[in-house]
């Protein structure tokens, strides 16, 4: 740290952002999401859009201790502030020390660097996927300008189901939504399915920001999941509860169906809830 950035912290006597509310949801979603059998290795990764008035009372906001560059344009999001995890970093060990897995960045009036304020003390950089996350971000704060959340994880369920289902994105969807009566009331909008493709690329960062503009869920066919929200929860929720219909799924799919929800049934949720099910999606 600077000398003029010490004398600052001083005068403003910043607390120490490792106790900031967003460091701890951030921990305590790579914990849970790592217990529960998403994020093996360094499988897995967050971003999470802060406001300037939350950062600034952790740290000076127009600091930099590293510039890195990201290989991609963002221009919208400059100025903006993310919390997001590092590369090659272990979900599991991100609550016991998060100042080396974690990293908070600046987005610079570039809209291609990423300026370091805060985290991977140790040399690490920001997530391999980071252009899957910020160009969802883009999208989804276009569909919806309170979104905060961009989270990716391998959920085994998810991940096993795109290896036995058809990959069109309805009949994946419809195949969910009949599997928990919550499905229609948590994901209304349906879920996106991308085909397999290579990870942590523009590419990949492009088609599933495309999908996103949609979607608050785009599956990676045999790769893992993306989910996104105003809230850690909302992200988190939407993620857990695909996966527990994935699980239902795969638990039934061998055995004869006896029951089913009917899309007539969908609907009367949907109705129930003052839902609206995707456009086209109920066969009715
Ligand atoms: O960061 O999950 O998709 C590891 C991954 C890449
Ligand atoms: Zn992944």
């Amino acid at each position: 740290m600077s000398f003029e950035n010490f004398a600052k912290k001083i005068s403003r006597s910043l607390s120490d952002v490792k106790d900031a509310p967003f460091v701890k949801e951030v921990c305590k979603a790579c914990s849970n999401m790592y217990r529960l059998g998403w994020d093996e290795r360094n499988g897995g990764n967050i971003s999470y859009l802060l406001e300037e008035k939350e950062v600034e009372k952790y740290l000076d906001t127009e600091g930099c201790l590293r510039e890195i560059p990201m290989g991609f344009k963002a221009n919208i999001l400059a100025g903006k502030y993310f919390l997001v995890t590092g590369t090659g970093k272990y979900f599991k060990n991100v609550e016991e020390d998060p100042a080396n897995n974690l990293g908070i960045i600046k987005i610079a009036a570039d809209g291609e660097t990423a300026k370091l304020l805060w985290g991977w003390e140790d040399g690490g950089r920001f997530t391999s996927e980071l252009p899957a996350h910020l160009m969802s971000h883009m999208s989804r704060l276009s569909a919806d300008p309170e979104n905060r959340v961009i989270m990716h994880s391998h959920p085994t369920n998810i991940l096993a189901m795109t290896f036995v289902h058809d990959l069109d994105e309805r009949e994946f969807t419809r195949s969910l939504w009949r599997m928990i009566t919550e499905c229609m009331v948590v994901f209304p909008d349906g879920v996106g399915v991308l085909p397999w493709m290579l990870c942590g690329n523009n590419e990949i960062g492009e088609a599933t920001a495309e999908k996103m503009k949609e979607f608050r869920l785009v599956v990676w066919a045999n790769h893992g999941i993306y989910g996104a929200g105003k809230t850690m929860d909302e992200a988190f929720g939407l993620i857990e509860t695909v996966e527990k219909a994935a699980e239902l799924y795969l638990k039934t799919a061998h055995l004869p169906r006896v029951n089913t929800i009917t899309d007539e049934q969908l609907k009367i949720i949907a109705d129930g809830f003052h839902l609206k099910a995707k456009e086209g999606w109920l066969d009715l």
